[in-house]
């Protein structure tokens, strides 16, 4: 909005130039979504304290949670109100792939905002169906890819991380391609938030790393001169990353241990749904892998357990799933569970950055 309101002032005042620059509207988008949730993240924890909104905790989870009982839940309103005041205040609205990215956030958002309502309002033992929830993220996921496959400027290829030569076109089968990707993403988040802060510390990182592929990919020259895929269009969603950021960075001040507010799955299905969502449009979709990587072992450390369990009649290969109640039931203090996987996070960030270089 200010890009429409402010820059074609700059023909007469010259300051508003500065309107133009996607560097510029990031810091301010972050900035923005970090404030937004600083300031009304005591407002929101009262209102869901008062409306008694607070977590529930299972009995067969590790000890140590028992004492988190009645923390208020669904802060993830928070984080997607703010992402989304500060993307349609700094971005250019006429970007198609803006649009894409907030039908995703909000998408999702509404689909956790009825789990949560079912289960912590209505008081219902369980909220949406797993069969259900995974249904419309399905839908929703669809949608997205179809509105890119028919989008003139955007190509069905797909990148390889470390192979720049490689980039096979796989035309109609990217839009189940872009399906797996954000349905995938968006469960993953979801498991790993189990502990404080544990998922919006590699949120963080993930936003502030696909800023910058966000910015590079949607750079001609850039782009080309480290030869990877060009998207034009595509550098607004750095300002997007960039609230994402700023919003975790906001939501974390509360999230932190001890946690004031979890996000629920209004946060944490939205969240990780707009991430798959980024990474698809960046053209960086299976370097998510990579960036992503702790959402990754979260969930492959479920399906392992669960695999396993079924297969041998009860036997498991972690004390217990996903990986960071293993370390729990360890003995490692909540704390540290949490800052090694955000080591690790800040690790595989480093690691895919280096995939723009080493190609
Ligand atoms: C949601 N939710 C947290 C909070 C958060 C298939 C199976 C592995 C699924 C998995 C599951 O249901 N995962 C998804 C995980 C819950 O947090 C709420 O949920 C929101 C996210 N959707 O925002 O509102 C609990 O996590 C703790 N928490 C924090 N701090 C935070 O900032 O401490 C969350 C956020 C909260 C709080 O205690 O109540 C969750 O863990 O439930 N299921 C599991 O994770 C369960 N694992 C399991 O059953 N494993 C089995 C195998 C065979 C599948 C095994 O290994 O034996 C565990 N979850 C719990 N207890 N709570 C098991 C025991």
């Amino acid at each position: 909005m200010f890009y429409h309101l402010l820059y074609p002032l700059h023909k007469t005042i010259s300051v508003f130039n500065v309107f133009q620059y996607i560097t510029f509207r990031t810091i301010y988008a972050s900035l923005t979504a970090l404030l937004i949730c600083f300031f009304l993240g005591p407002w929101v924890i009262k209102k869901l304290s008062d409306k008694q909104i607070g977590q529930y905790i299972r009995e067969d989870g590790p000890k140590a949670h028992s004492k988190k009982a009645g923390t208020p839940t669904m802060g993830g309103v928070l984080i997607i109100f703010s992402v989304v005041i500060s993307t349609l205040l700094w971005t250019d609205l006429s970007n198609f792939y803006i649009w894409i990215i907030l039908l995703i956030t909000i998408g999702y958002g509404v689909i956790g905002f009825i789990d949560d309502y079912l289960m912590q309002v209505k008081k219902r033992s369980k909220g949406l169906s797993g069969r259900n929830k995974l249904l419309m993220q399905v839908i929703l996921a669809i949608g997205a890819g179809v509105l890119l496959f028919s989008y003139s400027g955007f190509s069905t290829s797909i990148t390889i991380p470390f192979f720049k030569k490689i980039s096979p076109d796989i035309g109609w089968g990217y839009i189940f391609f872009t399906t797996i990707v954000i349905v995938g993403t968006s469960n993953a988040v979801n498991l790993t938030d189990g502990l404080d802060g544990l998922a919006i510390g590699p949120v963080i990182i993930v936003a502030a790393t696909y800023m910058v592929f966000a910015y590079v990919a949607g750079h001609i020259r850039i782009a080309n001169y480290l030869q990877i895929n060009y998207v034009s269009g595509c550098g607004e969603i750095t300002i997007f990353c960039g609230a994402l950021a700023g919003a975790g960075l906001g939501f974390l001040w509360f999230n932190t241990y001890p946690a004031q507010i979890f996000m629920g799955d209004v946060g944490s299905l939205p969240i990780g749904g707009a991430i798959g969502a980024v990474a698809v449009i960046t053209k960086q979709e299976i370097l998510l892998v990579l960036v992503g990587g702790l959402f990754v072992i979260e969930a492959l450390s479920v399906i392992f357990q669960v695999g396993f369990f079924k297969m041998t009649n009860g036997r498991r290969i972690f004390k217990m799933a996903p990986l960071h109640h293993h370390f729990e039931l360890k003995g490692w203090a909540e704390p540290k569970v949490i800052v090694r996987f955000w080591i690790i996070s800040i690790m595989l960030a480093l690691l895919s950055m280096s995939t723009l270089k080493l190609r």
